[in-house]
């Protein structure tokens, strides 16, 4: 049994206010955030500083209070960790040195991770002892397609047109290419349970971008690999799958693979998740950041949206995607007025 509304709301119980945290919550819009940023340097010195990623993962739990914190780090910690040169340029996004043949994949190596990897471990080390006791701590990595997409091509892209072109040209590099991620995803997602994370989210922001049977190929069977690997070492440990875009095929999803709840993008509908998805998993969401930037009565209608379509059966409250950079605190605040009443 446990006290924490967040793990409660997993397990399927249905509450009289929604738990609720956004993603991205650590980050840019809070003042507190950018001074720690200032202070490491580059991005990544932030996620392997465990002191100074345990304060900003903090941050927002302090402030509003949230019932859930997410161990702050990057889905590009993996391939960092295996070997491929990745950095983060101010105001430009990730930079990768693109991995796009068998010859390229020479470069990572499963053996490395252990420094990398244990840093982050110590974070969350650091944030169990650390968050109150009602607060429930999340770990998470990238599902393997949309870091792949990354790697491919060595930088974020608006369709993932070349991590799609190799998976259909050279599905050997592909597919091999998936494997490691699989098999270092384990690794790192085992390190941060073993240190404390008491649910996990597997990201996959680009989930939508693919048809059907690739969705299968690629989204599908690598993160089920991953979620029975987990299930079989800590059956207790809930998983959240993010499958972002991914329209109907939330419903494969959530069939196919033995997650406990998911998280649903703003392009769903809030009574659509209700009757196919609410029934079998945990519904996470999904208001849209940009309502929540903008605030006001279109933040209000989509609130009460949420709750209302979602009361009835066990959820998260959450946006449907990251919170943007320029939202203001006191959106924040007010929502969550509007949320726990
Ligand atoms: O300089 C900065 O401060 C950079 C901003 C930033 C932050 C705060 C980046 C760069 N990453 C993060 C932290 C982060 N990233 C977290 C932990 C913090 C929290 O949620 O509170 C998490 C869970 C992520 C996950 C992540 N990184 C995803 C999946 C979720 C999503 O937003 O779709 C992706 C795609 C990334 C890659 C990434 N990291 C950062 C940037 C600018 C990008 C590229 C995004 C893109 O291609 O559009």
């Amino acid at each position: 049994m446990t006290d924490k509304i967040f793990l409660k709301a997993l397990q399927g119980e249905v509450l009289p206010k929604p738990p609720v945290w956004l993603m991205r919550q650590a980050g840019r819009y809070l003042e507190e955030y950018r001074q720690v940023r200032e202070k490491a340097g580059s991005f990544l010195n932030l996620c392997y500083a465990p002191e100074l990623a345990a304060e900003v993962t903090l941050q927002p739990i302090r402030r509003f209070g949230f019932d859930a914190s997410i161990l702050f780090a990057d889905i590009l910690v993996v391939p960092d960790a295996l070997g491929q040169k990745v950095t983060f340029e101010s105001g430009e996004g990730p930079r990768l040195e693109p991995i796009t043949d068998l010859t390229g994949l020479k470069q990572l190596d499963l053996a490395l991770v252990d420094e990398k990897f244990n840093s982050v471990a110590e974070t969350v080390r650091l944030l169990r002892a650390g968050l109150p006791k009602e607060t429930t701590l999340i770990g998470f990595c990238g599902s393997p397609w949309t870091v792949a997409t990354y790697m491919v091509a060595g930088k974020g892209t608006v369709n993932q047109g070349p991590a799609r072109m190799a998976a259909y040209s050279d599905p050997e590099f592909f597919g091999q290419l998936i494997d490691i991620l699989v098999e270092a995803s384990i690794d790192y997602l085992s390190r941060q349970v073993e240190a404390g994370a008491e649910v996990l989210q597997l990201f996959d922001s680009w989930s939508g971008s693919l048809p059907e049977v690739e969705f299968e190929r690629w989204v599908i069977e690598p993160t089920a690999r991953i979620v029975s690997a987990l299930r079989t070492k800590y059956p207790d440990v809930p998983i959240i799958g993010f499958p972002r875009g991914a329209g109907p095929l939330y419903q494969r999803y959530i069939e196919a693979i033995d997650v406990q709840g998911v998280s649903v993008d703003e392009t769903i509908s809030a009574s659509w998740a209700r009757d196919h998805l609410q029934s079998k998993v945990t519904v996470q969401g999904n208001v849209d950041s940009f309502a929540l930037m903008a605030g006001g009565d279109a933040l209000k209608a989509q609130v009460e949206g949420v709750m209302e379509a979602w009361s009835k059966g066990p959820y998260v409250f959450n946006l449907g995607h990251g919170i943007q950079q320029f939202t203001p605190v006191a959106h924040v605040e007010q929502m969550l007025k509007w949320v726990r009443g």
